[in-house]
């Protein structure tokens, strides 16, 4: 029988992009699937923090096994920056646009050879007393403006230099297999069938 995962997000974009990598092996449950889960107030330092926290209010709630991820994209010549503040780098409820839009500005006068970056999803697994996490990296450029129109977030500035493409001109079946999210996701599954 397959089992279940609860999947601790509440953005759709991520839940497509898990569902469409774990989905045939397991059921994905979201948190729509359950009533009043409390919100979470992601103030850790790190994203691993995040991951375990946003996992373990979740777990808690419904007591099943649960996984959270946890990303952000890291600029090179912004020291860093958004990192864990990626969601809300333009502000507490800035869309995917307006974020976008202050990374674009913000690297303005930043030369094609300074705009290394790069994504880095932490995915944690919450169940009884057990927690864990993976990380997975990927890495690209900042192009100057959007491009494509798949993916989400900062996916139409984020440049793949071994194809060529912004990660929102390739289909998400690409993405899949070279995201951040997907090298994690890697490692989960490796991580997850051992215990399962
Ligand atoms: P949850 O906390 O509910 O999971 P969130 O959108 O707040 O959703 P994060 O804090 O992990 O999730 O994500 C930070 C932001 O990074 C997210 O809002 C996007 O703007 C961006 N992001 C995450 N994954 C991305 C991806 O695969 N491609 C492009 N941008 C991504």
């Amino acid at each position: 029988m397959k089992k279940k995962l609860v999947l601790a997000t509440h953005n759709r974009d991520k839940i497509k992009e898990i569902k469409n990598k774990l989905g045939n092996d397991i059921i994905i449950l979201t948190i729509d699937d359950f009533d009043n889960i409390p919100e979470v107030i992601e103030d850790g330092e790190t994203l691993e923090q995040n991951a375990i926290k946003k996992a373990k209010i979740v777990y808690e709630h419904t007591k099943l096994p649960t996984v959270a991820d946890d990303t952000g994209l890291f600029v090179d010549a912004l020291n860093g920056k958004p990192g864990i503040y990626s969601s809300r780098f333009a502000g507490e409820c800035a869309t995917y646009d307006e974020n976008v839009k202050k990374l674009l500005d913000e690297l303005k006068n930043v030369s094609w050879e300074q705009r290394d970056a790069k994504f880095i999803t932490v995915i944690a697994y919450y169940v009884n007393k057990s927690k864990w996490t993976v990380k997975g990296k990927v890495e690209g450029k900042i192009t100057q403006k959007k491009r494509g129109k798949n993916g989400f977030g900062y996916d139409p500035v984020f440049y793949y230099e071994e194809l060529g493409k912004t990660f929102s001109e390739m289909s998400l079946d690409k993405k899949n297999k070279i995201s951040h999210r997907a090298n994690a996701l890697k490692k989960f599954i490796e991580q997850y069938k051992k215990i399962n």
